[in-house]
C-alpha cells in the first residue's frame, strides 16, 4: 500500500511539472508591451507580435474601419431594376479629374435568370451590359460621361456582355481590362475570359483588342470557366494582373484569386504556378504597400473580412481582421502604376451595394468608401475596432422558417 502511495505522489509531481512552463515567470504585465516581450507566451499572444504589424489594431497601419457615403450624379430610374451600376474600376487621377469605369446595365426589365433571358432580357445584373465611365472633382459628386466600351458584334469576345473592368496606365497609354461574356451569365455558370481595349486618352476612343488576353484555364483547372475581376498593377517593370475564379459545383462554389504576369499590356500573360495566391475574397482589390502589396479580402472563403499583405506579391499573410468591408472595392491608388518600392496605401475609393430592389427589381449602385490604410494618414476614427450596429441590423439577420421549426422541435420543453 505504502509503495502505491509514494508512486502516486511522485507521479502527480511529474505530471504537474510537465504541465507548468519550464521556468516560472511573473504574470503578463498590466500595460500591453508594444514590442514582443522576452517571456514564454501562448500561441495567440505570440501571434499578435509576429503576424500583425502591431499588437493593437489602433496601431496597425494595415487595419482600418470603412465609412460609406452615397454618391451624387447617377440616376437609377427610381430603383426599378432596369438600370444598374456595379463593379467599379480603380479610380484614375488624370488632367485634374478623377475617372472611374464600371459595369452599366440598362434593360427593359430587371434580371430574369438564364432560362428566361433573351437578346433584350438580362439573365443577371451584369448581363447585356456595357462599360461606362464618369468623372469627378471631389470623389463625391460625379458626372456620368456615357459609354466607354460597347458590346462588340457576335461572335467577338464580349458580344453578350462586357463587364467588371479595371484600368491600367502604362507608358502613356490607357488599357481597360474587362470580362467578355460569350453567353448569358448563369447558362452553365458565370463563365467568361478577359478582354482588353486601349486608348491614348481616358476619355477614349477605345480600340478593342478583339482577342482574349487572359484565357480560361485548361479543362479540369481551377480557373477553367471564369476569369473575373481583372485587377492590374505595375511591379518590377511588369504588369501584375490579379483575378478571381469561381470553381466547384453551382451552389457550392469556391472563389479564389490568381495572378497573371506580362511584359506587355496586350499579353501574353503567364499565370503564376502557385495559383490560387489568395484563398478567399471575391472582387479582390489590392494596392502597393511598402515593398509589397496589400489586399482587401472580403465576402467569400475562410479568410474573408481580412486585409492581407505579401512582400513578394505572391505569398499572402493575414495582416488584420476587420468588418463591414467595401464590396467590389475600387480604391484610388496613387502609386498603382509607378512601379513603386515604397507603396503608400489608400484612403478612399468606390465600391458597390448589390441586391437593391430584391429579386423582383435586382440592381446595384455605386458608393464611396473611406478608410485609413495609408502610411501618410493617421485617422484614429478609422482605427476603432468595433462597428456598433443598431438592433434592427441584427433582427434583419432573422431565423429562417426551417431553423425556427428545428429549434422549436429541439428546445421546446414539454410539461
Ligand atoms: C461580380 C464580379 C464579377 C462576376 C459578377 C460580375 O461581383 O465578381 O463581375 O462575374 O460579380
Amino acid at each position: 500500500m505504502r509503495k502505491f502511495l509514494v508512486f502516486g505522489v511522485v507521479l502527480s509531481l511529474v505530471i504537474s511539472c510537465t504541465q507548468q512552463p519550464a521556468a516560472r515567470q511573473d504574470a503578463f504585465p498590466f500595460h500591453l508591451p508594444r514590442e514582443k516581450p522576452d517571456r514564454e507566451m501562448s500561441a495567440a499572444m505570440e501571434r499578435i507580435y509576429t503576424a500583425y504589424r502591431a499588437p493593437k489594431p489602433d496601431d496597425n497601419e494595415l487595419f482600418s474601419q470603412f465609412k460609406y457615403t452615397e454618391l451624387k450624379g447617377f440616376d437609377y430610374h427610381g430603383h426599378d431594376g432596369t438600370v444598374s451600376r456595379r463593379d467599379p474600376s480603380k479610380i484614375l487621377l488624370h488632367g485634374g479629374k478623377y475617372y472611374v469605369w464600371y459595369t452599366h446595365r440598362q434593360t427593359p426589365t430587371p434580371p430574369q435568370g438564364a432560362a428566361n433571358a433573351n437578346d433584350t432580357i438580362p439573365s443577371s445584373d451584369w448581363d447585356l451590359s456595357e462599360i461606362w465611365y464618369a468623372t469627378s472633382k471631389d470623389g463625391f459628386n460625379w458626372e456620368e460621361q456615357g459609354v466607354a466600351i460597347e458590346r462588340p458584334e457576335k461572335p467577338l469576345v464580349g458580344w453578350r456582355s462586357v463587364t467588371t473592368t479595371d484600368i491600367l496606365h502604362w507608358k502613356g497609354k490607357f488599357y481597360l481590362y474587362y470580362q467578355g461574356f460569350m453567353e448569358a451569365s448563369g447558362k452553365r455558370g458565370d463563365d467568361c475570359p478577359v478582354a482588353v481595349s486601349y486608348a491614348d486618352s481616358p476619355d477614349g476612343p477605345w480600340t478593342p483588342h478583339h482577342q482574349i488576353v487572359i484565357p480560361n484555364g485548361a479543362e479540369g483547372a481551377w480557373d477553367q470557366y471564369s476569369i473575373h475581376d481583372p485587377y492590374p498593377l505595375v511591379h518590377n517593370g511588369r504588369i501584375y494582373l490579379y483575378y478571381k475564379s469561381d470553381f466547384g459545383e453551382k451552389g457550392d462554389l469556391v472563389r479564389m484569386q490568381g495572378l497573371a504576369i506580362a511584359d506587355d499590356p496586350l499579353g501574353p500573360f503567364t499565370k503564376h504556378p502557385l495559383n490560387p495566391v489568395i484563398t478567399s475574397g471575391h472582387e479582390t482589390s489590392l494596392f502597393p504597400f511598402e515593398e509589397g502589396v496589400a489586399a482587401l479580402v472580403y465576402k467569400d472563403g475562410p479568410e474573408h473580412n481580412t486585409i492581407q499583405y505579401s512582400k513578394d506579391w505572391v505569398n499572402f499573410e493575414i495582416a488584420s481582421i476587420t468588418e463591414l468591408m467595401p464590396y467590389a472595392a475600387a480604391p484610388f491608388v496613387p502609386d498603382a502604376f509607378s512601379d513603386t518600392k515604397n507603396g503608400r496605401g489608400i484612403t478612399w475609393g468606390l465600391a458597390h451595394f448589390i441586391n437593391l430592389g430584391g429579386s423582383e427589381k435586382f440592381h446595384s449602385m455605386l458608393v464611396r468608401f473611406d478608410c485609413d490604410l495609408s502610411l501618410d494618414l493617421h485617422d484614429p476614427e478609422m482605427k476603432r475596432h468595433r462597428v456598433n450596429h443598431r438592433p434592427d441590423v441584427y433582427f434583419r439577420q432573422g431565423l429562417s422558417e426551417k431553423q425556427r421549426l428545428r429549434i422549436q422541435q429541439e428546445q421546446t420543453l414539454t410539461e
